[in-house]
């Protein structure tokens, strides 16, 4: 017979005001005896709360961070059976990566004995390294076959959390190639040292943004799987630029921004259309090549919380105060952290513009699945020969990073020469 019971923290040996580091359920959910509820995190270890009952879980008492000492009611549940609750077992998995002591429950309570607490940075993984996991955490890993010190962790201080695990495994599933070549032959790279930085000077700790967490993870699979290489140039733009000024003034008065960029993104399409190649993107086997006839182009957009590439479509349709409008537009919408996922799919080739801030020449990384991306730096006024004399010319640099697997760099070399021809003398862009 159903009968609704509350949930406490059991004993925890002498921890008092322990943190609550994941909470692995929900209202609603139906959960077996010996499911874990919760993992607790003192400074030194970490260890599951598993449910006592099986039942439905009707409310919940604690929220993600709270701190519990024993006795703390954790939840209440309809318990689906009344029988006295089950001494749940020390999970053996645990306890085989820690053989530290279990922490045993009072004979006489109602309360499983909880995992044994475990040591966090001291769990050696198959692939030799250290993993920052809660016990449940390195059980779902395990449990998905996944080798935890490899799962970038996003929790307080690099804890691996149960969405790291997954978005892991979806990467994995994602990257046929990649995760093959990872399995076989060492895409396994030598762990990073955990260093105590403290013990040289005073420090502050804070968690990289959710956006850094996501972008990062994508940059290194793109830097690791896909062979880059960077080719530079650099295109006169001393006409396009006299004329921007003209454009420049005159959309001002409406509030748009005419940059050096919206000349690129015209450009851009204009080499695409010449090098279809650079317009392509592998397909799932590694073996085709997928010609898009479309041309939407991700410009990276620098935001106080980290990169973001949103995408500006069929650019090849638009004029330059068009583009100008919309470039406005959706960086101000990233900036304003208002952009969705559907604003940053579909892209099939990227422009990197530093131009604003400095620099001379930059190796983006490729924005997978495109094949190619393009650098911009800040142009500066040079002396070029040209006609038996020295002339001082605006120039732009470019870099475009390439994906060698299907560009040759003789290709690449024409990409960026006509390029800079198109932006040297921009009447090209109407032809
Ligand atoms: N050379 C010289 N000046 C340039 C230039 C270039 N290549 N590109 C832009 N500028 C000038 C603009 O004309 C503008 O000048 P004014 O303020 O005098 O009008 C100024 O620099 C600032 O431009 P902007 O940055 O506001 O506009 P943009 O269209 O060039 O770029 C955007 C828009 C969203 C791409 C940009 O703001 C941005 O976020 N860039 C950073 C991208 C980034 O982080 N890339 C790195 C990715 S890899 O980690």
């Amino acid at each position: 017979m159903a009968e609704m019971k509350n949930v406490s923290v059991p004993d925890i040996g002498d921890y008092k005001d322990v943190s609550i580091i994941e909470v692995m359920v929900k209202v609603g959910d139906t959960i077996a005896a010996e499911d874990t509820l919760l993992t607790l995190e003192t400074d030194k270890a970490a260890m599951d709360v598993p449910s006592p009952y099986a039942g439905v879980i009707k409310e919940l008492k604690i929220k993600l961070g709270d701190k519990v000492s024993q006795g703390s009611v954790i939840l209440v549940l309809e318990s689906s059976d009344a029988a006295a609750p089950k001494a749940a077992a020390a999970p053996a998995a645990i306890a085989a990566v820690a053989p530290a002591p279990v922490v045993a429950a009072p004979v006489a309570a109602p309360a499983p004995v909880i995992a044994a607490p475990v040591a966090i940075q001291t769990i050696a993984t198959p692939s030799g390294k250290k993993a920052h996991a809660s016990p449940a955490m390195r059980r779902f890993a395990r449990e998905l076959g996944v080798d935890i010190a490899l799962v970038p962790g996003s929790g307080d201080k690099n804890r691996v959390t149960r969405e790291d695990v997954q978005n892991f495994v979806k990467g994995a599933l994602a990257s046929p190639r990649a995760s093959a070549s990872a399995g076989g032959n060492g895409l396994q790279v030598l762990a990073s040292p955990v260093i105590d930085f403290a013990k040289f000077g005073a420090v502050e700790v804070k968690p990289l943004s959710r956006i850094k967490k996501i972008s990062g993870a994508n940059l290194h699979r793109n830097w690791v799987t896909i062979p880059h290489v960077t080719q530079f140039d650099e295109a006169d733009i001393t006409e396009m630029e006299a004329f921007r000024k003209q454009l420049g003034e005159e959309y001002a008065k409406q509030a748009i921004k005419i940059t050096p960029l919206v000349f690129m993104l015209k450009a851009v399409v204009k080499a695409l259309q010449r090098f279809p190649e650079f317009n392509a993107s592998l397909d799932a086997s590694g073996e085709n090549l997928v010609y898009k006839n479309y041309f939407h182009i991700g410009v990276a957009v620098d935001t106080p919380d980290g990169l973001m590439v949103p995408v500006l479509r069929d650019v090849d349709t638009k004029g330059l105060v068009q583009l100008a409008k919309e470039l406005g537009e959706i960086s101000a919408k990233a900036r304003e952290k208002k952009i969705t996922a559907a604003d940053m799919q579909g892209g099939c080739f990227s422009i990197s513009s530093l131009g604003g801030i400095g620099g001379t020449a930059f190796t983006p990384i490729i924005n997978a699945p495109e094949v190619a991306i393009l650098g911009v730096s800040k142009s500066c006024m040079k002396p070029v020969y040209k006609d038996g004399e020295f002339v001082a010319r605006l120039m732009l640099p470019l870099s475009l990073s390439y994906d060698h697997r299907v560009i040759d760099g003789a290709l690449a070399a024409r990409f960026t020469a006509y390029l800079a021809k198109v932006l040297s003398d921009i009447r090209l862009l109407a032809v």
